[in-house]
């Protein structure tokens, strides 16, 4: 069985090493037809590429931000964005009882029991820094807090 592998294996280096001989023995007959087949397949693949980068500029692209809060903190202290991105942020309760707000943006989730998750979502319509904290009780002071920025 062993053996039989390791067989296997050096066959396979063999082709492996035979066909990079190959390939640097032809270097400048390599190119032109390369170059040549390059552009039907690329044809090809443009058009779909194309319509998928189209639909996304449209659309506009959402950043997605997982955030998972615990007693008492979050496992994000900073979260970074840039002005008029639109932002989705999924919390993650982890343990205990708490929420995800961000009061410029009039983000609040409920208030989530242990293992649950509430995803929600803004633009990032205006620049500078924000707070996001757990609003629930008093654990925004003992240190439920972290600061969104939105780069200009
Ligand atoms: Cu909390």
């Amino acid at each position: 069985m062993n053996k039989n592998l390791i067989l296997g294996l050096i066959i396979v280096a063999a082709v492996v090493i035979a066909g990079a001989f190959l390939i640097k023995s032809s270097p400048s007959t390599q190119n032109a037809p390369s170059s040549t087949q390059a552009e039907p397949t690329a044809v090809i693949t443009g058009s779909v590429t194309e319509k998928e980068a189209t639909d996304s500029a449209m659309s506009g692209e959402v950043k997605e931000i997982t955030v998972v809060g615990s007693p008492f903190k979050f496992d994000l202290k900073t979260i970074t964005v840039k002005k008029g991105q639109k932002v989705k942020i999924l919390f993650k309760n982890a343990q205990g009882n708490h929420d995800f707000v961000i009061d410029e943006f009039d983000v609040k989730t409920q208030v989530l029991n242990a293992g649950e998750e509430e995803a929600v979502e803004f633009t990032a319509d205006q620049a500078g820094t924000f707070k996001y904290y757990c609003s629930v009780g008093n654990h925004r002071a003992m240190g439920m807090e972290g600061t969104l920025t939105v780069e200009e």
